[in-house]
């Protein structure tokens, strides 16, 4: 399935589809009405290009049908249930039957044997075990591929470097901004972390820039490979970067299929062009879901990569719609922040945005750790005027702080105060980063 011809893969996918709609058509009271508004019956859709004619699905949708409305299988057949919690209100729940299990499990273990995982591997699975996907949609994929699975989940850092160093883990599964918590432990402990035999991460969950790839992968001395999915669809899984090229992440498309849509008129981007991600589950059993409007930002490439996968690519997800600020008329993605940031050496990936208003007009604070080095030249000053000179007055500092603020607005052209913080004092994740504190509301 991963090195079809196009035109073979379009063909399984033209299948699947008209498949899929007609069990949501005849088993989803929703999908019913939504087919007949659009004026569209399944069997009316022929091949894949038909998917233009189907109405899209929302989160709101799935809102409204809380909590097992939007099911397409009686209660008998569901064997699991996952949840994620929104910022507002009940979550999103999504069910599995066995087959829909299979089909995570088969997809999953696609995903992490393009990122180098095999039977040999003992995977280190730091994605936190419970409603959300992550732990679960590992572990399954990793024992499908006969890997060793350490189900340790999400948090409890020492007790992680412990296991790393005593079980030699080869393979971490967990979102970057843990995995650089771990590192900071580690290093606290006087750990080295890059001579341990830790040779890939398998990171997702969360938007992250290539610059804090690039961080991650020197300090751990590891290759860090994107990961992509959300429960709506399955959980990890959708996508993931193979090893050889770590350029773009391998959409699983004869389970999904990706489509690229201009977010304020719905209609379909071509190739190449960055849009809103839309999915169409093809063989979902539990809770298809057709057109779902996932909100993330991204574009898809239809390229074959060099690693000889044929499947379509989508770009690293910058952010999502709702993340994206706007700031005095800029729209700005956090992840967009987070690269300049990291362009300096003298920084840390540790950073935070604080959006308030004052009057009528936004303003975008940006917390970010400076190094330790830094941080003690500063502080051998400050002894040496005796206390005079405080932090954030420190020559170097203020240096800093400008140059940060500049590189920020000639490159995303937009302007903040940039506050410079000690080391560790910005608090730490261990599942998902929250970036932006917005005061607005
Ligand atoms: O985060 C599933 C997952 C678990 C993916 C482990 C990868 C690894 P949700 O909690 O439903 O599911 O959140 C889904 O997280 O719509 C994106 O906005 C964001 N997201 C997930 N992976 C990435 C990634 C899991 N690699 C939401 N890059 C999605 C950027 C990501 N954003």
């Amino acid at each position: 399935m991963e090195t079809l011809s196009r035109e073979d893969m379009r063909q399984v996918q033209g299948e699947r589809l008209r498949q899929v709609c007609e069990r949501v058509y005849n088993q989803v009271p929703f999908y019913k009405q939504a087919f007949d508004a659009a004026g569209v019956k399944p069997e009316q859709i022929k091949s894949i290009d038909d998917i233009r004619r189907l109405p899209f699905t929302t989160k709101t949708d799935l809102r409204d049908n809380y909590p097992f409305g939007m099911f397409a299988v009686p209660m008998k057949d569901i064997v699991r249930i996952h949840a994620s919690s929104g910022t507002t209100g009940k979550p999103t729940v999504v069910g599995y039957t066995r087959n829909d299990i299979d089909a995570w499990s088969e997809v999953m273990a696609r995903c992490m044997c393009g990122a180098g995982t095999t039977a040999d591997d003992i995977v280190q699975n730091a994605y936190g075990y419970g409603l959300f996907t992550g732990g679960l949609g590992a572990h399954y994929g990793a024992e499908r591929i006969g890997a060793a699975v350490i189900p340790i989940s999400g948090g409890n850092t020492q007790k992680q470097l412990m296991l790393m160093q005593d079980f030699g883990s080869t393979v971490l599964t967990a979102t970057p901004s843990f995995v650089l918590y771990i590192y900071d432990v580690a290093k606290d402990m006087g750990i080295d972390i890059a001579s341990l035999p830790l040779k890939v991460g398998i990171l997702g969950a969360e938007p992250w820039s290539d610059q804090m790839r690039q961080e991650i992968e020197e300090k751990m001395g590891i290759k860090a490979v994107d990961i992509f999915g959300l429960s709506e669809i399955t959980g990890p899984g959708v996508s993931c970067e193979c090893l050889e090229a770590q350029n773009g992440l391998h959409v699983q498309e004869d389970y999904f299929y990706p489509e690229i849509i201009d977010p304020d008129t719905g209609e379909p981007l071509p190739y190449g062009e960055k849009g809103e991600l839309v999915i169409t589950t093809l063989m979902k059993e539990g809770i298809p879901l057709i057109r779902y409007r996932l909100r993330d930002i991204s574009c898809l490439n239809p390229e074959p990569c060099i690693c000889g996968r044929t499947t379509v690519r989508m770009a690293r997800v910058s952010g999502r719609n709702d993340d994206m600020l706007i700031i005095r008329g800029v729209n700005v993605f956090p992840s967009q922040i987070e690269s300049v940031l990291l362009m300096n050496s003298e920084l840390e990936p540790h950073y935070q945005l604080v959006v308030e208003r004052q009057g009528t007009m936004d303003t975008l604070e940006v917390q970010v750790e400076v190094s330790q080095e830094i941080f003690k030249r500063a502080e051998e000053a400050m002894l040496s005027t005796e206390g005079q000179k405080v932090f954030n007055q420190f020559e170097d500092l203020v240096a800093l702080k400008k140059k940060v603020q500049r590189d920020i607005k000639d490159i995303i052209g937009v302007t903040t105060n940039v506050v410079l913080k000690e080391p560790h004092s910005i608090a730490r994740s261990e599942g998902k980063a929250k970036r932006v504190i917005d005061k607005r509301q």
